[in-house]
């Protein structure tokens, strides 16, 4: 289906044209009031952008690095599960066309995808997200295969010991369809070859008091979960660890100690404790309990070019930029994704250019409009 959108503020819509009302449910929503959800994209609007004149901008460079993983310019595609409910493509297709785009991919512990096939399509800037369920040998089983086909990171979810209400979720009895399977997850039931765990996994599967998801997620993940995972992790790998879920300065500190290499501030795209702040409200306090010693990376509500510039300004090393492309994906496979990546880089290298910017160094503080000093000038 080839439906023309030209901003990814649009594409929403579209895609609620084309997909079952269940999955677009799934992706589309937030927990409980959805307060946090509405807040992630309004926050971006209140800050304003002050134009720079007379810079030359005939050239713009928006590559980067980030823990020695290159990027065309500062966004990743960020970890989200079950992307086969949205193309048969599902992870492939995106991760393809983050590859094509130059920009990382994240592929989610929930995916309909293998590790192996996600890795066949040789992106060289592939990171692996995990959730740290029970079986902590079948977690390191995970980690070591994503280490061995060439994944560049982890990405540690701790903001969902328990998975946020997904109101609409229980309405619609959620429940992935039948023909998809959970690719990474179901290694687990092969490891353990216990019938009484599989046994559990069917019921665990019913989705016939609400959300089968919720179900699934309370059977499986660990919520016993603490910082002693980090050095547990370090005994199993040796790449990267990013932590995705720090809203608060004190666990950004710890963080630090415990040598995480990168944190991602995030409230989950407003699916987890609704009435969280959004990530702009926390990044000042947790930039100045970091002090720049590791990148500090944010999501939530990205959807403009403006978002991503307004992110760096405020001292973020990159963005994530998320149902965008699970909305591009079921408009267009591999193109819609790609579509929706090159629509975002453009509108970043034309906010970039009107504000006076030829590289991402001169992306600075003083580019977020400050009625204050301007009238004290
Ligand atoms: C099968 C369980 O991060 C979300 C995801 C959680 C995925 C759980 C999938 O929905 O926010």
């Amino acid at each position: 289906i080839n439906r023309s959108f030209i901003n990814l503020l649009e594409i929403e819509e579209e895609a609620q044209k084309v997909l079952p009302r269940m999955i677009f449910d799934y992706y589309s929503s937030g927990s409980e009031s959805r307060s946090t959800l509405v807040a992630n994209l309004k926050a971006f609007a209140q800050f304003k952008l002050t134009p720079r004149v007379l810079r030359n901008v005939s050239n713009i460079n928006m590559a980067t690095e980030i823990l020695g993983i290159s990027s065309s310019f500062p966004v990743m595609v960020a970890p989200m599960a079950m992307q086969r409910m949205a193309h048969p493509d599902g992870e492939v297709a995106s991760a393809q066309a983050c590859k094509r785009a130059g920009i990382p991919f994240i592929l989610s512990t929930m995916s309909n995808s293998s590790i192996e096939e996600v890795a066949s399509s040789g992106h060289p800037s592939l990171l692996f997200q995990l959730y740290v369920i029970r079986n902590r040998e079948v977690v390191a089983g995970w980690v070591k295969r994503a280490q061995t086909l060439g994944f560049r990171a982890l990405v540690i979810t701790v903001d969902a010991p328990y998975l946020g209400r997904r109101e609409a979720d229980e309405r619609n009895r959620f429940c992935m369809p039948s023909h998809l399977r959970l690719k990474i997850l179901e290694s687990l039931y092969v490891v353990t070859q216990n019938a009484a765990v599989l046994e559990q996994n069917k019921k665990s599967l019913d989705n016939s008091k609400g959300s089968g998801l919720s179900a699934l997620f309370r059977s499986e993940l660990d919520s016993t979960l603490d910082w002693d995972i980090i050095p547990w992790l370090r005994t199993v790998t040796s790449l990267p660890i990013i932590l995705k879920g720090v809203m608060s300065p004190l666990d950004a500190q710890r963080a630090m100690s415990c040598g995480v290499n990168a944190i991602v501030v995030s409230n989950h795209g407003g699916r987890q404790l609704d009435h969280a702040p959004t990530s702009l409200d926390v990044l000042p306090a947790v930039l100045e309990a970091v002090q720049g010693r590791i990148p500090v990376i944010v999501d939530g509500g990205i959807r403009r070019g403006t978002d991503v510039l307004k992110a760096l300004a405020l001292g973020a090393s990159a963005v994530l930029l998320g149902r965008p492309v699970l909305y591009g994906l079921a408009l267009d496979g591999e193109h819609g994704v790609a579509r929706v990546l090159n629509i975002l880089k453009q509108e970043f290298k034309l906010a970039m250019a009107l504000t006076g910017c030829s590289k991402l160094s001169d992306i600075s503080p003083d580019l977020i409009f400050n009625p204050k000093l301007t009238s004290h000038l």
